[in-house]
């Protein structure tokens, strides 16, 4: 199945939930947001910043992604708000157990299709 805008905004966009999150915000929206069926994501970036602020980043500086080595990840020009969850070693499925994280760092982001629109979370930094 081919990475669309809608899977990117279910598995990285919380535009309205403040970045200062409490220690089990990750295991609260990893399961709602769908992460934690059949096992758990190990590693997921949600982003506390609008829509059009992510959507922009894809007229931002090209570069190579780092996971499928494609040329259409884009650089964010600033620093986001975002969230970093990070599944504990010590966690069993279906007990997805994860760190929450808090952090302003660049996002980098693959961009794809007509609109050229987020489809797949590569790396902050
Ligand atoms: N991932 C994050 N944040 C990181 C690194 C990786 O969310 O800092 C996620 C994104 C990918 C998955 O899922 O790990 C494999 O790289 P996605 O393509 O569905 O966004």
């Amino acid at each position: 199945r081919k990475p669309s805008a809608e899977e990117f905004k279910r598995q990285h966009m919380d535009p309205d939930s403040p970045p200062n999150s409490r220690p089990t915000y990750c295991n609260r929206m990893m399961r709602r947001q769908g992460m934690t069926k059949g096992s758990c994501k190990r590693v997921n970036t949600f982003v506390h910043e609008s829509w059009a602020t992510v959507k922009a980043i894809c007229s931002q500086r090209q570069m190579t992604c780092k996971t499928t080595r494609r040329n259409n990840c884009h650089k964010s020009s600033s620093t986001l708000h975002i969230t970093e969850c990070r599944l504990k070693g010590s966690s069993k499925y279906p007990n997805c157990d994860y760190t929450t994280t808090d952090s302003q760092k660049h996002i980098i982001i693959a961009c794809d299709g007509n609109p050229y629109v987020p489809v797949h979370f590569d790396a902050s930094e």
